[in-house]
């Protein structure tokens, strides 16, 4: 398939409220929307940058540079056979994972509208319906979170992701787990502890929480390897993870037992596949972590949650629970059961609404 016009467009979604976590509060989501044009159909990625190099390295304008003077101009015009092809085709680009996975998983959408496939079809996904929990930022007061948590829990959400700070970890967490005792609970550090400040995180595992996310730097692995040796909660990786070679490290040190998978994060489809057949021989369990996508992103979220080796409740929670109003149809959460319906149509399975694209689009560029 002859790649004919690769559009970009830097999108700013207001989020209903501003979330905070130890990095950063943020009340905007700011994202680069990549459209893939071939053969009269249209592919779209979301290419998930933050705000700022808070979360990663990347952010709009590095992403918006890198897809508009290296990435689109490596893949425009070219004749591709699969989606993959672009993992081989941007190779000399070192880094920038999140600009990569914005064209490649456009391109695997264009393939998918194309072939009248849908994407879970296309990469081996089993499930229809995907189980879903939600992030929540940190909150002015333990009581003030132990409200939020109820709200959740009342609009059906089955797991509960906590962000924490340190030195505020044990009085936030535990004023949940005496509130709701059997609830699935887990905490996210982002980066905030480091190896020395391990007595704080080994108090948690009278908590029973499912996991500890990213306790320590957002570069390192063998650090969480000590950590893990010397904790009985699970360890999750998110920021750590870049590569399929970041998760064999991983693996290899025995630095988590559960690993985040971010499609952005990882570079794309094609090496969130090999980061998910690397750790299901390893018995080690993926989620699908989030990054306030729009519908685009979590279209694709749920095509890769529906593979068999994601087996915990990822970060994908409604649509409304961002956004007065999405891009694309809105994503609602199945109450019953804490899941939400992974698409079945063509591609992501979506479609972008233009006037609302135009209503939130801040700039637009053609790759030349
Ligand atoms: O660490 O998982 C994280 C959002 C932005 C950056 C990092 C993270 C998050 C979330 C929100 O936790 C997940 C979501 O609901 O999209
Ligand atoms: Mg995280």
């Amino acid at each position: 398939m002859k790649i004919e016009r690769i559009e970009l467009h830097h999108v700013a979604m207001r989020l209903l409220n501003p979330f905070q976590t130890s990095f950063s509060t943020q009340q905007e989501h700011p994202c680069v929307l990549v459209s893939v044009h071939a053969e009269g159909a249209t592919g779209w990625g979301e290419c998930v940058v933050g705000l700022g190099p808070f979360y990663s390295s990347e952010t709009t304008a590095s992403a918006w540079a890198i897809l508009k003077d290296y990435l689109g101009p490596m893949v425009l015009g070219r004749d591709l056979s699969h989606p993959s092809d672009v993992v081989f085709l941007t190779r000399r680009v070192r880094g920038n994972q999140m600009a990569k996975a914005g064209l490649e998983n456009a391109v695997w959408d264009l393939f998918g509208r194309v072939e009248g496939r849908s994407l879970s079809e296309m990469i081996g996904g089993v499930r229809e319906r995907v189980p879903v929990g939600v992030s929540i930022g940190i909150q002015s007061s333990p009581e003030a979170l132990v409200k939020t948590v109820a709200g959740f829990l009342e609009e059906g959400y089955g797991r509960i992701k906590i962000k924490i700070k340190k030195g505020l970890e044990f009085e936030t967490l535990s004023a949940v787990r005496r509130a709701y005792p059997d609830v699935s609970l887990m905490a996210d550090a982002n980066s905030d502890y480091t190896l020395a400040d391990a007595d704080l995180l080994k108090a948690l595992d009278s908590l029973n929480l499912l996991m500890i996310e990213q306790p320590l730097s957002h570069d390192d692995i063998l650090d969480h390897a000590k950590l893990q040796a010397e904790l009985k909660t699970p360890l999750c990786l998110d920021e750590s993870i870049h590569t399929p070679d970041d998760a064999r490290h991983a693996i290899e040190c025995k630095a988590c037992r559960i690993i985040n998978v971010k499609v952005g994060r990882v570079g794309g489809i094609t090496n969130a596949l090999r980061i998910h057949e690397m750790t299901e021989m390893a018995g080690i369990p993926l989620w699908c972590g989030g990054m306030f996508e729009t519908g685009v992103g979590r279209a694709t979220n749920l095509a890769l949650a529906s593979l068999p080796n994601f087996k915990l409740p990822g970060d994908i929670s409604a649509t409304d629970r961002y956004y007065r109003e999405d891009i694309t149809r809105p994503f609602v959460l199945n109450r019953e059961d804490s899941t939400m319906t992974v698409p079945t149509g063509p591609g992501i399975g979506v479609d972008v609404d233009e006037n609302r694209l135009a209503t939130h689009r801040v700039a637009h560029a053609i790759v030349k």
